[in-house]
Protein backbone atom coordinates (compact mmCIF):
# COMPACT_ATOMS: atom_id res chain seq x y z
CA UNK A 1 0.00 0.00 0.00
CA UNK A 2 1.08 3.43 -0.33
CA UNK A 3 -0.98 4.57 2.68
CA UNK A 4 0.47 4.74 6.29
CA UNK A 5 -2.04 2.64 8.22
CA UNK A 6 -3.95 1.56 5.26
CA UNK A 7 -6.63 -0.16 7.32
CA UNK A 8 -7.64 3.30 9.21
CA UNK A 9 -8.89 4.91 6.03
CA UNK A 10 -12.86 5.86 5.58
CA UNK A 11 -14.62 4.36 2.89
CA UNK A 12 -15.18 7.88 2.01
CA UNK A 13 -12.12 8.93 1.71
CA UNK A 14 -10.30 5.60 -0.38
CA UNK A 15 -13.62 6.72 -2.95
CA UNK A 16 -12.27 10.30 -3.30
CA UNK A 17 -8.44 9.13 -3.24
CA UNK A 18 -9.62 6.69 -6.15
CA UNK A 19 -11.58 9.15 -8.23
CA UNK A 20 -10.06 11.24 -10.95
CA UNK A 21 -9.51 14.71 -10.07
CA UNK A 22 -9.92 17.92 -12.42
CA UNK A 23 -9.98 21.60 -11.60
CA UNK A 24 -12.93 23.56 -10.68
CA UNK A 25 -13.45 26.37 -13.54
CA UNK A 26 -17.01 28.21 -13.84
CA UNK A 27 -18.52 25.36 -11.63
CA UNK A 28 -17.29 22.50 -13.91
CA UNK A 29 -14.59 20.04 -12.80
CA UNK A 30 -12.41 20.41 -16.31
CA UNK A 31 -9.25 18.23 -17.37
CA UNK A 32 -6.00 20.85 -17.56
CA UNK A 33 -5.74 22.43 -20.90
CA UNK A 34 -2.49 20.58 -21.05
CA UNK A 35 -4.01 17.41 -20.29
CA UNK A 36 -1.09 17.21 -17.82
CA UNK A 37 -0.56 15.65 -14.17
CA UNK A 38 1.36 14.95 -10.80
CA UNK A 39 1.75 12.66 -7.67
CA UNK A 40 0.86 13.96 -4.41
CA UNK A 41 2.37 11.11 -1.82
CA UNK A 42 1.90 10.42 1.22
CA UNK A 43 5.00 11.75 3.85
CA UNK A 44 4.70 8.79 6.22
CA UNK A 45 5.75 6.65 3.23
CA UNK A 46 6.62 8.75 0.36
CA UNK A 47 3.88 6.56 -1.18
CA UNK A 48 2.13 7.99 -4.38
CA UNK A 49 -2.00 9.10 -3.08
CA UNK A 50 -3.48 10.02 -6.34
CA UNK A 51 -2.66 12.37 -9.30
CA UNK A 52 -3.60 15.88 -9.45
CA UNK A 53 -4.22 18.03 -12.58
CA UNK A 54 -1.08 20.39 -13.25
CA UNK A 55 -3.08 23.71 -14.52
CA UNK A 56 -0.76 25.93 -15.94
CA UNK A 57 -1.00 29.81 -17.47
CA UNK A 58 -3.73 28.97 -19.60
CA UNK A 59 -5.99 27.15 -16.77
CA UNK A 60 -5.66 30.24 -14.29
CA UNK A 61 -6.17 32.57 -17.41
CA UNK A 62 -10.13 30.21 -18.08
CA UNK A 63 -10.64 30.75 -14.18
CA UNK A 64 -9.73 34.31 -13.89
CA UNK A 65 -12.59 34.90 -16.68
CA UNK A 66 -14.92 32.57 -15.05
CA UNK A 67 -14.59 34.61 -11.80
CA UNK A 68 -14.56 37.72 -13.68
CA UNK A 69 -18.14 36.75 -15.43
CA UNK A 70 -19.55 35.39 -11.67
CA UNK A 71 -18.06 38.69 -10.49
CA UNK A 72 -20.28 40.95 -13.28
CA UNK A 73 -23.23 39.18 -13.93
CA UNK A 74 -24.18 37.54 -10.69
CA UNK A 75 -26.05 36.16 -8.97
CA UNK A 76 -23.24 35.79 -6.47
CA UNK A 77 -22.48 40.47 -6.50
CA UNK A 78 -26.78 40.72 -6.88
CA UNK A 79 -27.41 38.36 -3.96
CA UNK A 80 -28.73 39.87 -0.21
CA UNK A 81 -26.44 39.38 2.10
CA UNK A 82 -28.18 37.43 4.36
CA UNK A 83 -28.05 34.77 1.48
CA UNK A 84 -24.75 34.80 0.91
CA UNK A 85 -24.47 34.18 5.22
CA UNK A 86 -26.72 30.89 4.43
CA UNK A 87 -24.77 29.64 2.09
CA UNK A 88 -21.48 30.29 3.99
CA UNK A 89 -23.35 28.47 6.87
CA UNK A 90 -24.10 25.64 4.91
CA UNK A 91 -20.96 25.07 3.50
CA UNK A 92 -19.91 25.28 6.95
CA UNK A 93 -22.37 22.77 8.29
CA UNK A 94 -21.01 20.29 5.53
CA UNK A 95 -17.62 20.79 6.43
CA UNK A 96 -18.51 19.89 10.11
CA UNK A 97 -20.72 16.89 8.83
CA UNK A 98 -17.60 15.37 6.37
CA UNK A 99 -14.93 16.63 9.47
CA UNK A 100 -13.80 12.71 9.72
CA UNK A 101 -12.61 12.70 6.10
CA UNK A 102 -11.30 15.84 5.63
CA UNK A 103 -9.30 15.28 8.35
CA UNK A 104 -8.08 12.18 6.69
CA UNK A 105 -7.25 13.42 3.54
CA UNK A 106 -5.42 16.27 5.38
CA UNK A 107 -3.59 13.79 7.73
CA UNK A 108 -2.79 11.79 4.65
CA UNK A 109 -1.71 14.46 2.57
CA UNK A 110 0.09 16.68 4.96
CA UNK A 111 1.22 14.23 7.86
CA UNK A 112 0.31 16.13 10.38
CA UNK A 113 -2.14 13.45 13.05
CA UNK A 114 -5.79 12.99 11.07
CA UNK A 115 -6.69 13.86 15.14
CA UNK A 116 -5.37 17.32 15.27
CA UNK A 117 -6.39 18.21 11.85
CA UNK A 118 -10.04 17.18 12.78
CA UNK A 119 -10.29 19.43 16.11
CA UNK A 120 -7.90 21.93 14.91
CA UNK A 121 -7.30 22.34 10.99
CA UNK A 122 -10.84 21.13 9.95
CA UNK A 123 -13.30 22.49 13.31
CA UNK A 124 -11.48 26.03 12.73
CA UNK A 125 -12.34 25.89 9.19
CA UNK A 126 -16.10 25.31 9.89
CA UNK A 127 -15.35 28.29 12.37
CA UNK A 128 -14.27 30.34 10.09
CA UNK A 129 -17.00 29.86 7.47
CA UNK A 130 -19.59 30.56 10.03
CA UNK A 131 -17.35 34.05 11.83
CA UNK A 132 -17.45 35.28 8.40
CA UNK A 133 -21.03 33.98 7.24
CA UNK A 134 -21.79 36.72 10.15
CA UNK A 135 -20.12 39.63 8.72
CA UNK A 136 -22.11 39.56 5.48
CA UNK A 137 -25.08 41.74 6.82
CA UNK A 138 -22.55 43.39 8.32
CA UNK A 139 -20.41 45.53 5.99
CA UNK A 140 -21.55 48.88 6.87
CA UNK A 141 -20.20 52.32 5.51
CA UNK A 142 -20.71 55.70 7.50
CA UNK A 143 -22.06 58.83 7.54
CA UNK A 144 -19.42 62.02 7.21
CA UNK A 145 -19.74 65.15 8.74
CA UNK A 146 -18.22 67.40 5.41
CA UNK A 147 -17.56 70.84 6.59
CA UNK A 148 -14.66 71.41 4.56
CA UNK A 149 -16.20 70.62 1.08
CA UNK A 150 -15.41 74.06 -0.65
CA UNK A 151 -16.33 73.78 -4.35
CA UNK A 152 -19.31 74.31 -5.05
CA UNK A 153 -20.54 76.30 -1.52
CA UNK A 154 -23.30 74.70 0.25
CA UNK A 155 -24.73 72.11 1.94
CA UNK A 156 -23.50 68.57 1.49
CA UNK A 157 -24.35 65.02 2.31
CA UNK A 158 -21.64 62.54 2.47
CA UNK A 159 -21.54 58.80 3.22
CA UNK A 160 -18.90 55.91 2.45
CA UNK A 161 -19.55 52.19 1.08
CA UNK A 162 -18.23 49.10 1.73
CA UNK A 163 -17.61 47.17 -1.38
CA UNK A 164 -16.13 44.29 -2.68
CA UNK A 165 -12.60 44.56 -4.70
CA UNK A 166 -13.69 42.12 -7.70
CA UNK A 167 -11.43 38.84 -8.38
CA UNK A 168 -9.36 37.54 -5.69
CA UNK A 169 -6.53 35.76 -6.58
CA UNK A 170 -5.49 33.28 -3.19
CA UNK A 171 -2.18 31.01 -2.86
CA UNK A 172 -1.89 28.55 -0.28
CA UNK A 173 0.80 27.01 1.08
CA UNK A 174 1.44 23.43 2.78
CA UNK A 175 1.74 23.29 6.15
CA UNK A 176 -2.22 24.05 6.81
CA UNK A 177 -3.61 23.82 3.70
CA UNK A 178 -7.05 23.69 4.34
CA UNK A 179 -7.31 26.11 7.09
CA UNK A 180 -5.40 28.89 4.97
CA UNK A 181 -7.64 28.28 1.90
CA UNK A 182 -10.23 29.03 4.98
CA UNK A 183 -8.46 32.08 6.03
CA UNK A 184 -8.47 33.60 2.41
CA UNK A 185 -11.78 32.42 1.07
CA UNK A 186 -14.42 33.01 4.22
CA UNK A 187 -13.95 37.05 4.39
CA UNK A 188 -13.40 37.10 0.74
CA UNK A 189 -17.09 35.41 0.04
CA UNK A 190 -18.49 37.21 2.62
CA UNK A 191 -17.64 40.59 1.44
CA UNK A 192 -19.21 39.51 -2.01
CA UNK A 193 -15.94 38.87 -4.32
CA UNK A 194 -15.00 35.90 -6.41
CA UNK A 195 -11.79 33.87 -6.65
CA UNK A 196 -9.28 31.66 -7.70
CA UNK A 197 -7.62 29.76 -5.65
CA UNK A 198 -4.49 27.80 -5.93
CA UNK A 199 -3.37 25.34 -3.19
CA UNK A 200 0.16 24.20 -2.95
CA UNK A 201 1.47 21.28 -5.09
CA UNK A 202 2.31 19.76 -1.86
CA UNK A 203 -1.11 19.19 -0.62
CA UNK A 204 -3.82 20.06 -3.67
CA UNK A 205 -6.04 17.28 -2.16
CA UNK A 206 -8.28 19.30 0.31
CA UNK A 207 -9.04 22.32 -1.87
CA UNK A 208 -10.54 20.02 -4.32
CA UNK A 209 -12.89 18.05 -1.25
CA UNK A 210 -13.52 21.86 -0.98
CA UNK A 211 -15.04 22.30 -4.52
CA UNK A 212 -17.18 19.91 -3.95
CA UNK A 213 -18.42 21.36 -0.82
CA UNK A 214 -19.34 24.73 -2.61
CA UNK A 215 -20.88 23.08 -5.49
CA UNK A 216 -23.09 20.68 -2.82
CA UNK A 217 -24.20 24.24 -1.03
CA UNK A 218 -25.11 25.66 -3.94
CA UNK A 219 -22.24 28.26 -4.41
CA UNK A 220 -22.75 29.72 -8.06
CA UNK A 221 -20.98 29.06 -10.98
CA UNK A 222 -17.47 30.86 -10.78
CA UNK A 223 -17.92 32.22 -7.80
CA UNK A 224 -14.96 29.73 -6.15
CA UNK A 225 -12.35 28.31 -9.30
CA UNK A 226 -9.72 25.78 -7.94
CA UNK A 227 -6.28 25.61 -9.56
CA UNK A 228 -3.97 22.94 -8.49
CA UNK A 229 -0.18 23.09 -9.74
CA UNK A 230 2.85 24.42 -9.18
CA UNK A 231 4.93 27.86 -8.37
CA UNK A 232 4.16 28.35 -12.23
CA UNK A 233 0.54 28.61 -12.11
CA UNK A 234 0.83 31.22 -8.93
CA UNK A 235 2.96 32.91 -11.01
CA UNK A 236 0.74 33.78 -13.71
CA UNK A 237 -2.50 34.34 -11.31
CA UNK A 238 -0.21 36.97 -9.49
CA UNK A 239 0.33 38.56 -12.37
CA UNK A 240 -2.90 37.91 -14.18
CA UNK A 241 -4.37 41.89 -15.48
CA UNK A 242 -7.57 40.78 -14.64
CA UNK A 243 -7.21 39.76 -10.85
CA UNK A 244 -8.23 42.63 -9.07
CA UNK A 245 -6.54 41.35 -5.49
CA UNK A 246 -3.63 38.64 -4.74
CA UNK A 247 -3.61 36.81 -1.38
CA UNK A 248 -0.34 35.37 -0.65
CA UNK A 249 0.49 33.18 2.36
CA UNK A 250 3.89 31.21 2.10
CA UNK A 251 8.04 31.89 2.00
CA UNK A 252 9.40 35.67 2.28
CA UNK A 253 11.44 35.17 -0.74
CA UNK A 254 8.19 33.85 -3.04
CA UNK A 255 6.35 36.90 -1.19
CA UNK A 256 8.80 39.02 -2.52
CA UNK A 257 8.11 38.08 -6.28
CA UNK A 258 4.40 38.30 -5.72
CA UNK A 259 5.01 41.69 -4.96
CA UNK A 260 7.55 42.10 -8.81
CA UNK A 261 4.52 40.33 -10.45
CA UNK A 262 1.55 42.51 -9.17
CA UNK A 263 3.06 45.24 -10.64
CA UNK A 264 1.40 45.20 -13.97
CA UNK A 265 -1.93 46.02 -13.30
CA UNK A 266 -1.21 47.41 -8.52
CA UNK A 267 -3.70 45.01 -7.86
CA UNK A 268 -3.63 44.92 -3.96
CA UNK A 269 -1.40 42.39 -2.63
CA UNK A 270 -1.79 41.07 1.34
CA UNK A 271 1.32 38.59 2.29
CA UNK A 272 1.43 36.37 5.27
CA UNK A 273 5.33 35.36 5.12
CA UNK A 274 7.99 33.42 7.51
CA UNK A 275 8.74 33.91 10.93
CA UNK A 276 11.29 33.44 13.53
CA UNK A 277 9.36 34.13 16.58
CA UNK A 278 10.63 34.48 19.97
CA UNK A 279 9.44 32.74 23.08
CA UNK A 280 10.99 34.68 26.32
CA UNK A 281 10.66 32.80 29.20
CA UNK A 282 10.98 34.80 32.69
CA UNK A 283 12.19 32.61 35.99
CA UNK A 284 9.20 33.84 37.68
CA UNK A 285 7.38 32.26 35.50
CA UNK A 286 4.73 29.10 35.92
CA UNK A 287 6.84 26.10 34.89
CA UNK A 288 4.54 23.89 35.23
CA UNK A 289 3.03 25.58 32.38
CA UNK A 290 5.64 27.08 30.45
CA UNK A 291 7.81 23.82 29.71
CA UNK A 292 4.69 22.26 27.80
CA UNK A 293 3.80 25.81 26.74
CA UNK A 294 7.14 26.13 25.26
CA UNK A 295 7.37 22.96 23.54
CA UNK A 296 3.78 23.34 21.70
CA UNK A 297 5.51 26.78 20.82
CA UNK A 298 7.71 25.31 18.58
CA UNK A 299 6.86 21.60 18.10
CA UNK A 300 3.18 22.31 16.91
CA UNK A 301 2.22 20.88 13.66
CA UNK A 302 5.36 19.14 13.09
CA UNK A 303 7.01 22.67 13.38
CA UNK A 304 5.86 23.59 10.21
CA UNK A 305 4.14 27.00 11.35
CA UNK A 306 5.04 30.41 10.75
CA UNK A 307 4.59 31.52 13.79
CA UNK A 308 6.54 28.95 15.73
CA UNK A 309 8.72 30.19 18.84
CA UNK A 310 12.10 28.82 17.33
CA UNK A 311 14.07 31.01 19.28
CA UNK A 312 13.57 30.55 22.73
CA UNK A 313 14.96 32.93 25.75
CA UNK A 314 15.15 31.60 29.00
CA UNK A 315 16.65 33.55 31.98
CA UNK A 316 20.09 32.50 32.72
CA UNK A 317 18.99 31.40 36.38
CA UNK A 318 16.38 28.36 35.63
CA UNK A 319 18.48 28.10 31.91
CA UNK A 320 19.72 24.51 32.45
CA UNK A 321 16.45 23.80 34.56
CA UNK A 322 14.36 24.47 32.11
CA UNK A 323 16.12 23.28 29.02
CA UNK A 324 16.24 19.46 30.09
CA UNK A 325 12.81 20.03 31.08
CA UNK A 326 11.87 20.86 27.66
CA UNK A 327 13.82 18.02 26.27
CA UNK A 328 12.56 15.17 28.63
CA UNK A 329 9.05 16.52 27.65
CA UNK A 330 10.04 16.51 23.61
CA UNK A 331 12.28 12.74 24.02
CA UNK A 332 8.49 11.38 24.91
CA UNK A 333 7.04 12.95 21.95
CA UNK A 334 5.05 10.02 19.84
CA UNK A 335 6.15 9.84 16.32
CA UNK A 336 4.62 7.85 13.60
CA UNK A 337 1.74 8.02 11.10
CA UNK A 338 -0.74 10.70 10.35
CA UNK A 339 -3.60 8.08 10.82
CA UNK A 340 -1.91 5.81 13.39
CA UNK A 341 -4.41 7.00 16.41
CA UNK A 342 -1.71 7.31 19.06
CA UNK A 343 0.73 9.62 16.82
CA UNK A 344 1.64 13.07 18.28
CA UNK A 345 3.67 14.07 15.71
CA UNK A 346 3.47 13.50 11.92
CA UNK A 347 6.21 13.22 9.16
CA UNK A 348 7.43 16.73 7.74
CA UNK A 349 5.04 17.26 4.28
CA UNK A 350 7.51 16.01 1.72
CA UNK A 351 11.71 15.09 0.68
CA UNK A 352 12.58 18.80 0.21
CA UNK A 353 11.37 19.75 3.52
CA UNK A 354 13.00 17.14 4.83
CA UNK A 355 16.49 17.64 3.46
CA UNK A 356 16.17 21.50 4.60
CA UNK A 357 15.48 20.64 7.92
CA UNK A 358 18.31 17.97 8.86
CA UNK A 359 20.87 20.28 6.70
CA UNK A 360 20.05 23.33 8.95
CA UNK A 361 20.69 20.64 12.17
CA UNK A 362 23.46 19.91 10.99
CA UNK A 363 24.70 23.19 10.06
CA UNK A 364 24.21 24.38 13.87
CA UNK A 365 26.32 21.58 14.96
CA UNK A 366 29.05 21.88 12.91
CA UNK A 367 28.82 25.92 14.07
CA UNK A 368 29.15 24.51 17.53
CA UNK A 369 25.32 23.84 18.88
CA UNK A 370 25.06 21.38 21.04
CA UNK A 371 22.23 18.86 21.03
CA UNK A 372 19.79 17.98 24.21
CA UNK A 373 17.87 15.65 21.95
CA UNK A 374 17.18 14.27 18.74
CA UNK A 375 19.16 16.04 16.14
CA UNK A 376 18.33 13.65 13.29
CA UNK A 377 16.32 12.00 10.92
CA UNK A 378 13.47 9.81 12.31
CA UNK A 379 13.34 6.29 10.81
CA UNK A 380 14.41 5.21 7.69
CA UNK A 381 10.60 5.61 5.41
CA UNK A 382 9.10 8.50 4.92
CA UNK A 383 10.23 12.49 6.04
CA UNK A 384 10.03 12.25 9.92
CA UNK A 385 12.43 14.14 12.34
CA UNK A 386 13.30 14.10 15.84
CA UNK A 387 12.38 17.11 17.96
CA UNK A 388 15.55 18.40 18.56
CA UNK A 389 16.60 20.91 21.27
CA UNK A 390 20.04 22.92 20.70
CA UNK A 391 21.93 24.77 22.54
CA UNK A 392 25.14 26.95 23.10
CA UNK A 393 23.92 28.88 19.52
CA UNK A 394 25.04 32.30 18.68
CA UNK A 395 22.90 34.77 17.20
CA UNK A 396 24.73 34.60 14.03
CA UNK A 397 24.14 30.84 13.41
CA UNK A 398 21.79 29.89 10.48
CA UNK A 399 19.60 27.84 13.26
CA UNK A 400 19.05 31.08 15.05
CA UNK A 401 18.78 33.67 12.31
CA UNK A 402 16.77 31.77 9.22
CA UNK A 403 13.31 29.80 9.01
CA UNK A 404 13.78 26.26 9.67
CA UNK A 405 10.57 25.30 9.39
CA UNK A 406 10.83 21.83 11.36
CA UNK A 407 10.91 20.50 14.71
CA UNK A 408 13.86 22.68 15.82
CA UNK A 409 14.72 24.99 18.40
CA UNK A 410 17.49 26.91 19.60
CA UNK A 411 17.51 27.83 23.46
CA UNK A 412 19.41 30.82 24.95
CA UNK A 413 19.86 31.77 27.94
CA UNK A 414 19.66 35.61 28.87
CA UNK A 415 20.33 38.13 31.85
CA UNK A 416 17.43 40.26 33.38
CA UNK A 417 19.46 41.92 36.31
CA UNK A 418 18.80 45.15 34.33
CA UNK A 419 15.37 44.86 33.46
CA UNK A 420 14.15 43.58 29.77
CA UNK A 421 16.75 45.75 27.28
CA UNK A 422 19.22 42.97 26.96
CA UNK A 423 16.23 40.10 25.76
CA UNK A 424 14.22 42.62 23.92
CA UNK A 425 17.26 43.81 21.74
CA UNK A 426 17.91 39.80 21.18
CA UNK A 427 14.12 39.29 20.31
CA UNK A 428 13.55 41.90 17.74
CA UNK A 429 17.10 41.46 16.30
CA UNK A 430 15.14 39.57 12.90
CA UNK A 431 14.49 40.43 9.73
CA UNK A 432 10.99 38.78 10.84
CA UNK A 433 7.88 39.93 13.46
CA UNK A 434 5.05 37.39 12.85
CA UNK A 435 4.66 36.27 16.59
CA UNK A 436 5.82 36.28 20.04
CA UNK A 437 5.44 34.31 23.26
CA UNK A 438 6.28 35.79 27.17
CA UNK A 439 6.04 33.71 30.38
CA UNK A 440 6.25 35.77 33.56
CA UNK A 441 3.80 36.22 36.69
CA UNK A 442 4.47 39.81 36.71
CA UNK A 443 1.82 41.78 35.41
CA UNK A 444 3.94 44.78 34.60
CA UNK A 445 6.47 43.06 32.99
CA UNK A 446 4.12 41.08 30.71
CA UNK A 447 2.52 44.46 29.15
CA UNK A 448 6.17 46.07 29.02
CA UNK A 449 7.31 43.16 26.49
CA UNK A 450 4.21 43.17 24.85
CA UNK A 451 4.67 46.34 24.10
CA UNK A 452 8.02 46.23 22.85
CA UNK A 453 8.13 43.22 20.68
CA UNK A 454 8.48 44.30 17.32
CA UNK A 455 5.67 41.60 15.84
CA UNK A 456 2.06 41.09 15.08
CA UNK A 457 0.85 38.80 17.69
CA UNK A 458 2.15 38.23 21.53
CA UNK A 459 1.06 35.29 23.40
CA UNK A 460 1.21 35.91 27.41
CA UNK A 461 1.48 32.82 28.99
CA UNK A 462 0.44 30.73 26.54
CA UNK A 463 1.72 30.46 23.01
CA UNK A 464 -0.26 29.78 19.84
CA UNK A 465 -3.85 30.30 20.72
CA UNK A 466 -5.17 32.60 18.25
CA UNK A 467 -8.79 33.53 18.15
CA UNK A 468 -10.72 34.07 14.77
CA UNK A 469 -11.82 37.30 15.93
CA UNK A 470 -8.36 38.99 16.06
CA UNK A 471 -6.07 40.32 13.54
CA UNK A 472 -3.36 38.51 12.40
CA UNK A 473 0.05 38.83 10.62
CA UNK A 474 3.80 40.40 10.62
CA UNK A 475 5.53 43.14 11.52
CA UNK A 476 8.96 43.77 8.90
CA UNK A 477 9.21 41.21 6.07
CA UNK A 478 6.74 38.31 7.43
CA UNK A 479 3.60 40.08 6.02
CA UNK A 480 1.44 42.93 4.25
CA UNK A 481 -1.96 43.03 5.89
CA UNK A 482 -3.53 41.65 8.42
CA UNK A 483 -6.06 38.66 7.91
CA UNK A 484 -8.79 37.32 10.12
CA UNK A 485 -11.16 39.65 12.55
CA UNK A 486 -12.86 43.00 11.00
CA UNK A 487 -9.07 43.69 9.40
CA UNK A 488 -9.49 40.64 7.23
CA UNK A 489 -12.53 41.69 5.96
CA UNK A 490 -11.05 45.00 5.44
CA UNK A 491 -8.26 43.12 3.37
CA UNK A 492 -11.76 42.39 0.57
CA UNK A 493 -13.64 45.51 0.68
CA UNK A 494 -12.60 49.10 -0.22
CA UNK A 495 -14.15 52.25 0.22
CA UNK A 496 -16.29 54.40 -1.70
CA UNK A 497 -16.81 57.62 -0.59
CA UNK A 498 -20.30 59.66 -2.26
CA UNK A 499 -20.46 63.53 -1.87
CA UNK A 500 -23.63 65.23 -2.32
CA UNK A 501 -24.42 68.75 -3.39
CA UNK A 502 -28.22 68.89 -1.99
O1 LIG B 1 7.13 27.74 -0.12
P1 LIG B 1 6.60 28.60 -1.33
P2 LIG B 1 7.94 26.35 -0.17
C1 LIG B 1 8.50 28.85 4.17
C2 LIG B 1 9.20 27.82 5.02
C3 LIG B 1 9.55 26.77 4.03
C4 LIG B 1 9.89 27.60 2.83
C5 LIG B 1 9.85 26.92 1.51
O2 LIG B 1 10.36 28.37 5.57
O3 LIG B 1 10.64 25.99 4.45
O4 LIG B 1 8.94 28.65 2.86
O5 LIG B 1 8.58 26.33 1.28
C6 LIG B 1 3.41 28.97 -4.57
N1 LIG B 1 4.56 32.85 -7.73
N2 LIG B 1 7.06 28.73 4.23
O6 LIG B 1 9.01 26.44 -1.20
O7 LIG B 1 7.40 28.31 -2.55
C7 LIG B 1 3.54 27.50 -4.31
O8 LIG B 1 3.08 26.75 -5.42
C8 LIG B 1 3.41 32.54 -7.13
C9 LIG B 1 6.40 29.56 5.20
O9 LIG B 1 7.03 25.24 -0.31
O10 LIG B 1 6.51 30.01 -0.85
C10 LIG B 1 2.65 27.35 -3.06
O11 LIG B 1 1.28 27.33 -3.43
N3 LIG B 1 3.25 31.48 -6.32
C11 LIG B 1 4.95 29.52 5.11
C12 LIG B 1 2.94 28.65 -2.31
O12 LIG B 1 3.45 29.55 -3.29
C13 LIG B 1 4.32 30.67 -6.14
C14 LIG B 1 4.26 28.39 4.52
C15 LIG B 1 3.93 28.53 -1.14
O13 LIG B 1 5.13 28.01 -1.61
C16 LIG B 1 5.57 30.95 -6.75
C17 LIG B 1 5.04 27.67 3.53
C18 LIG B 1 5.66 32.09 -7.59
N4 LIG B 1 6.81 32.44 -8.18
C19 LIG B 1 6.41 27.84 3.45
N5 LIG B 1 6.43 29.98 -6.35
C20 LIG B 1 4.15 30.32 6.07
N6 LIG B 1 4.25 31.65 6.03
O14 LIG B 1 3.40 29.78 6.85
C21 LIG B 1 5.77 29.15 -5.53
N7 LIG B 1 4.48 29.55 -5.39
Amino acid sequence: STVAIDNQLLPSVRNFLGQPKRLLIGGDWVDPAAGETFPTVDPATGGVLCQVPRGRAIDIDRAVHAARVAFETGPWTTMRPNERERLLWRIADAITARADEFAQIESLDNGKPASIAKVSDVARTADLFRYYAGWATKLEGSTVNVSMTRVPDGEFHAYTLREAIGVCGQIIPWNFPMLMAAFKLAPALAAGNTVVLKPAEQTPLTALLLGEVFLDAGLPPGVVNIITGFGDAGAALAAHDDVDKIAFTGSTEVGRKIVDAAKGNLKKVSLELGGKSPNIVFADADLDKAVPGSVNAWLSNQGQACVAGTRLFVEDSIFDEFTRAVAEHVARTKIGPGLDPDTQMGPLVSQEQLDRVTGYIDQGIADGARVLTGGKRWGTEGYFVEPTVLVDVHPDFSVVREEIFGPVVAAMPFSAADGVDEVIAHANDTIYGLAAGVWTTDLSNAHRVAKRIKAGSVWVNQYNASDLALPFGGYKQSGWGRELGADGIALYTQVKAVNIAL
